[in-house]
């Protein structure tokens, strides 16, 4: 299985991250990259490439226009009004605030555009974040080709942005624009599988009201985990997409026992779909030592989760999202890849 990875990831590399009431290291930093690079060379996974350019007008055609041009330029603001720090968000447009006004002053910009306030902006974000979702958009076009898999070593992570916000570490959603790409090159039903611990709001929110893309996530539940305010079992689609969105919120403690018969019902769900081709949201974090997730698994259940994903026979895109037990990110992630090309 090919991956497709860019040295840009290090652009984004904030100093802070708005922790308990502190700021500190963010959970999501450049060494999750290196480790999973480390062990997919270890593993004998050495067909590793850069991506090709960005197709700009995927991403245009996929993001509100002037949150695309706030992430490129907020930077520059930001520094223009005067401040020293990086950018984080203190203020947003709260219940019975109006939310479709995007503000001038760059303070208000942030907070209409995040949708929470743990992610730092800094210089290279922008760039960082166009490098991960070309490493996304290059692993589709390889499949498209005519490989059965790629692996989209993505950094920063996509699954919690919408077409418009930001937020949970993700600036672009990697896996929706792969979701979409497949859908142009020919596939009349997509899915998105999402099995990082966090549910991927993001996704579902672009895909909510379409009947051609299902999207299923595995996560901790709404009323314990973030994202807190999406992720509920009675979120299951509207319109086109009634019946389209399957979510499967676990209480903390959750065990393979458990969540490997949520993946079951996700599968079969996502099979009776009809679905020609599989995006998975390669979350890691439902590992046991996560520092800021609550399930249980072990490593080996990341290998079987693959096999269950990789019996499925379909051509599958796998973009990485979280996961932050940062020595064994590597492992799981190749894991589940591992379990996938033998299943
Ligand atoms: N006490 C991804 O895994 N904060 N994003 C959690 C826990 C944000 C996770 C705080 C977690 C975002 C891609
Ligand atoms: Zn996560």
């Amino acid at each position: 299985m090919r991956t497709y990875f860019s040295e840009d990831h290090r652009k984004h590399f904030p100093q802070a991250e708005l922790y308990g009431g502190e700021f500190v290291t963010p959970f999501e930093r450049p060494s999750r990259a290196e480790y999973v690079l480390a062990r997919l060379k270890d593993r004998g996974l050495t067909d590793i490439v850069p991506p090709a350019a960005p197709d700009r007008a995927a991403i245009t055609a996929m993001c509100d226009a002037g949150y695309l041009s706030f992430l490129e330029t907020a930077w520059a603001e930001w520094k223009a009004a005067g401040y020293a720090g990086e950018i984080i968000a203190n203020c947003w447009p709260a219940r019975r605030m109006q939310d479709n006004r995007p503000p001038s002053h760059i303070d208000g910009k942030v907070g209409y555009y995040a949708l929470a306030g743990e992610t730092a902006i800094t210089g290279g974000t922008w760039d960082a974040a166009l490098a991960s979702a070309a490493c996304a958009q290059s692993a589709t076009a390889h499949v498209l080709g005519g490989a059965n898999a790629a692996f989209a070593l993505c950094r920063p992570p996509g699954h919690h942005a919408t077409a418009d916000m930001y937020g949970g570490y993700c600036f672009i959603n990697n896996a929706s624009l792969a979701a979409e790409q497949m859908r142009a090159g020919g596939a009349a039903r997509v899915a998105v599988l999402d099995i990082d611990f966090h549910h991927g709001n993001g996704t579902q929110d672009i895909f909510y009201d379409r009947g051609d893309v299902f999207f299923a996530s595995l996560h901790g539940q709404p009323q314990n985990a973030y994202p807190f305010f999406l992720g509920f079992a009675d979120e299951t689609g509207k319109g086109a997409g009634d019946g389209t969105t399957a979510n499967f919120a676990m209480a903390p403690g959750t065990g393979f026992d458990i969540w490997g018969q949520a993946l079951d019902e996700a599968i079969a769900r996502i099979t009776g779909f009809g679905a020609e081709a599989l995006v998975v949201s390669l979350g890691v974090d439902a590992y046991k030592d996560d520092p800021i997730s609550f399930f249980k698994l072990d490593s080996p259940a990341f290998l079987e989760a693959g096999r269950r994903i990789g019996r499925m026979g379909l051509p599958t895109v796998f973009c990485m999202e979280g996961g932050y037990a940062i020595e064994a990110v590597g492992v799981n992630t190749v894991n589940v890849l591992e379990g996938f090309l033998a299943p």
